[in-house]
């Protein structure tokens, strides 16, 4: 049978001589890395939106991208022939995962019960698809921000029939993850902001989207889903703010609202790049509060100041984000997610497969460089040697809860001066770090 991409064979580890641009030099699935095969530790997984509806157009001109398979038209009947493509793309491309938002796959009707009808038609594709290539659904999300009705937010909206709106959205995104199998669900903000204080009770908005993440955990309850919540943060875009900034706000956020139990942070790299952050401080952050749960993994521009979701090349960048995760532990419902879009120059079908193919053998090496420096020991040993003055003396009495500042006062008096500390040695860490790259 003559298919989309039949003259594609399915992406094969050739290893790192190979100069075939269609096979895998570093993604070595069924390799054991640190006591787990490469595919469990990275759970890849393909968005819908990026790589099946992003047509390349950007605010200066119109889509470039080249999708023979897709008539353009909203019909149902290319929704679901746009997903048996989907699946013979990811399947030949290895990725046990995809993702979704609700209006990637099924388009909106003239009302929600039309709407809800197209979903569940292509859903019903989804399903024999993933049962026919065993490709699964790592998270479901909704789209609560594309359409005119959510230009004032979603649960953040001044309307409140715009509130109800979204949350029907959610419920029905939720029910169709969990009828696939689906092993999370996540919450990107949107339009979940604001463009101006002057017109917004930000007290009122961050008190309805706490009310709406609260009604989204006892639906949970209600249909036995038994998936892991995401929240995604993200500084801006489109809002000027987003509530959602931030790894720290976030937990903040799920703290004061007593969320924090239900859920998890979707860590995204362009995202923390447009916070003012590194990957690698969102990952601790999330990692610290025992909440790191999943990654969107894609990069920024140095230059540009927005969130272009590049694919990820560069091995620093996927060492740091690996040694963070195998410290707090590997994905147990999380993985490796590719939001990410290929340039809009970029637009013939077969450059799909090279970015996907560099993005996954980068994040292979980075697994590798990461397991290996583990291994070694140095970094984490000189990073608990930095600390010893906290295992004995008066450190452990200050962990422990053991001084007051009158001890330490006569503590200090009697030593006179707090001298000792030694380097903190960030060069000879970096040409360490140089040693596995
Ligand atoms: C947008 C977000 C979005 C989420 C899913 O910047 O990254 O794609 O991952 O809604
Ligand atoms: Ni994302
Ligand atoms: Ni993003």
């Amino acid at each position: 049978m003559k298919t989309t991409f039949s003259n594609i064979n399915n992406i094969a580890y050739e290893g790192p001589k190979s100069k075939n641009q269609l096979a895998f030099k570093h993604y070595n699935a069924d390799e054991i890395v640190a006591g787990k095969t490469m595919r469990e530790h990275l759970r890849f997984a393909v968005v819908y939106w990026h790589t099946f509806r992003g047509t390349g157009s950007d605010p200066f001109g119109a889509g470039t991208m080249q999708r023979p398979w897709d008539d353009g038209s909203n019909s149902i009947s290319n929704a679901q022939n746009r997903a048996r493509v989907a699946f013979e793309f990811i399947s030949k491309l290895g990725a046990p995962y995809y993702c979704w938002h609700d209006r990637d796959v099924a388009p909106e009707g003239k009302n929600l019960k039309e709407t809800n009808q197209n979903f569940d038609a292509v859903a019903k594709v989804l399903k024999e698809e993933q049962k026919r290539t065993g490709v699964k659904l790592l998270w479901g999300t909704t789209n609560a921000f594309s359409h005119p009705r959510f230009v004032h937010g979603a649960s953040t909206s001044c309307n409140a029939d715009v509130f109800a709106f979204a949350a029907c959205q959610v419920k029905k995104a939720m029910e169709v993850t969990h009828e696939l199998g689906g092993e999370g669900y996540t919450f990107w903000g949107g339009r979940e902001g604001y463009m101006t204080l002057l017109n917004t009770d930000m007290k009122r908005e961050q008190e309805h989207l706490a009310k709406f993440l609260h009604l989204a955990v006892a639906h949970k309850k209600a249909i036995g889903f038994k998936g892991q919540f995401y929240i995604e943060p993200k500084p801006k875009e489109p809002t000027k703010h987003q509530y959602d900034s931030d790894a720290a706000a976030c937990l903040n956020f799920l703290r004061e609202f007593d969320l924090l139990p239900h859920f998890k942070l979707n860590i995204e790299t362009n995202h923390a790049t447009l916070a003012g952050h590194t990957m690698q401080h969102e990952l601790e952050v999330a990692g610290a509060a025992n909440a790191l749960g999943s990654i969107d993994a894609n990069t920024g521009d140095e230059l540009l100041g927005w969130d272009t979701d590049q694919f990820p090349t560069s091995i620093y960048l996927t060492t740091y984000t690996m040694l963070s995760v195998l410290k707090y532990g590997g994905f147990k419902t999380g993985g490796v997610n590719f939001d990410a879009k290929v340039r809009r120059e970029s637009f013939e079908p077969i450059d799909l497969f090279y970015a996907h193919i560099g993005g996954m053998d980068a994040f292979a090496r980075g697994l590798k460089i990461a397991a290996a420096i583990r291994k070694d020991g140095r970094l984490a040993e000189f990073v608990k040697n930095r600390y010893a003055s906290w295992d004995s003396g008066i450190g452990a009495k200050i962990e422990a809860g053991k001084s007051s500042f009158n001890d330490l006062e006569t503590y200090m008096l009697k030593k006179g001066e707090a001298a000792g500390s030694s380097s903190g040695r960030q060069e000879y860490l970096e040409n360490l770090i140089n040693e596995f790259i």
